[in-house]
């Protein structure tokens, strides 16, 4: 079974290449990204919790988003692995997907990390968010904070896989195709 991360800062691609390593690979895609906006979406009491969160630019609390995955890999599903996209962005957040992996007698083959230079990233971000409407998208001073929490909390996760061997950077600036296939073949290879 194929269970990979794809991780990387705020704008590094993961949503993008997250939807075509999921279609190649044959993969059920998880972002806790999509997840928590669904939920902001439906103005539940959660939503209501991570709207004013992300907004700031900030990490919402890891018990959240790890019950979040834990309700979704107890779905029943016939795949031949998950994509896990914006998760875990902290090292508890690792530890718990480890866990959740081990209870169904599986475990993460890889963790793919894109590696985009701030400038790119900050670029990217402030482009996008010209046309989706996402509060964290909207202001530079938002994405900087996002980087500066990335750097802080969720950077450590590297040092988390490297020890397993299961690190594998990626270059992230180029193509979203010659992206995609540089991502395909480091799969292919693992
Ligand atoms: P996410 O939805 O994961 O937000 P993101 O990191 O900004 O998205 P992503 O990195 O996928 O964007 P992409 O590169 O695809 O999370 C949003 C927020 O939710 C977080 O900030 C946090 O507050 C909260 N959250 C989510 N998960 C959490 C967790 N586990 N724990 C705690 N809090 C959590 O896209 C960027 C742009 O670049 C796009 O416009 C795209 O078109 C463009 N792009 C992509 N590839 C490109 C390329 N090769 N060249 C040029 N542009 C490219």
């Amino acid at each position: 079974m194929l269970n990979l991360v794809l991780f990387g800062p705020p704008g590094a691609g993961k949503g993008t290449q997250a939807l075509l390593l999921a279609q190649t690979f044959n993969l059920v895609h998880l972002s806790t990204g999509d997840l928590l906006r669904q939920e902001i979406a439906a103005k539940t009491d959660l939503g209501r919790i991570a709207d004013e969160i992300i907004s700031k630019g900030e990490l919402v609390p890891d018990s959240i988003v790890i019950s979040m995955i834990e309700s979704k890999l107890k779905e029943p599903k016939t795949t031949v692995g998950f994509i896990f996209d914006g998760f875990p962005r902290t090292v508890p957040q690792a530890e718990a997907l480890d866990e959740l992996l081990a209870r169904h007698q599986r475990k993460v083959s890889a963790m793919l990390c894109l590696d985009v230079v701030k400038e790119e990233l900050i670029g990217r971000l402030l482009k996008r968010g010209l046309t989706s409407g996402r509060c964290d998208d909207m202001n530079a001073e938002t994405i900087e904070n996002r980087i500066n929490v990335y750097n802080e909390k969720t950077a450590p996760i590297i040092n988390y896989y490297e020890k397993q061997g299961k690190y594998y950077p990626i270059y992230g600036i180029g193509t979203v195709e010659e992206i995609a296939e540089n991502l395909k073949q480091t799969v292919e290879n693992i």
